[in-house]
């Protein structure tokens, strides 16, 4: 085994009302587990790549010594993997404030509020599943959109910095098709702005 499932340093009902207990505990225990254990599997033919970092790995995608199925394989684990480790930590409610990254989202986007109106618009127009992002792209610059699937602003090059996980599994036992009532509720647990 390569990767664990990172431990999760909150229990599953601090995040309530905004995120029920339930949502919690399937998303992590049950989700979160099957991307790790695809990652492990698709990484357990290519020993010469476990001592590499995964954002490291997925900024060279295309470069990686793997035959297709196993590349779109890892596209989707590692970015799965990758992708809830930021999800859940970033909700943690013992996060303090990014003082930084607060201003220079201030300084980028005029205002928070217009930020998350941006981050909410971009999270709610995503056909199907996937991610809303705030990234910092190649030249530095806070950068918001979204991505389908498990994708990762690593393979565009781009560090991610904020993210929102749309998949319905995120959402659907407590706010069943209400996506927009989601994301707005969401900012209620993030801590870091
Ligand atoms: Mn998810």
């Amino acid at each position: 085994m390569v990767y664990e499932l990172p431990k999760l340093p909150y229990a599953y009902d601090v995040l309530e009302p905004y995120i029920d207990a339930r949502t919690m505990e399937f998303h992590y225990l049950k989700h979160h587990q099957v991307y790790t254990d695809k990652l492990n599997l698709v990484l357990h033919k290519y020993p010469d790549l476990h001592n590499q970092p995964l954002e490291d790995l997925l900024k060279n995608l295309k470069s990686l010594p793997m035959d297709e199925a196993d590349r779109t394989a890892f596209k989707n684990n590692g970015g799965g993997y990758i992708n809830h480790k930021m999800f859940f930590f970033l909700m943690d409610p013992k996060k303090e404030k990014d003082e930084e990254l607060t201003k220079r989202i201030n300084e980028t986007f005029e205002s928070i509020d217009k930020f998350k109106e941006l981050f909410n618009t971009s999270a709610l127009n995503l056909f199907g599943s996937g991610y809303a992002w705030l990234v910092e792209d190649e030249n530095k610059d806070l950068k918001v959109y979204s991505l389908p699937n498990q994708d990762s602003p690593y393979t565009l090059g781009h560090n991610p910095l904020i993210c929102l996980d749309v998949w319905e599994h995120a959402y659907y036992l407590n706010y069943q098709n209400r996506r927009a009532d989601y994301i707005k509720n969401w900012w209620n647990v993030l801590k870091l702005i």
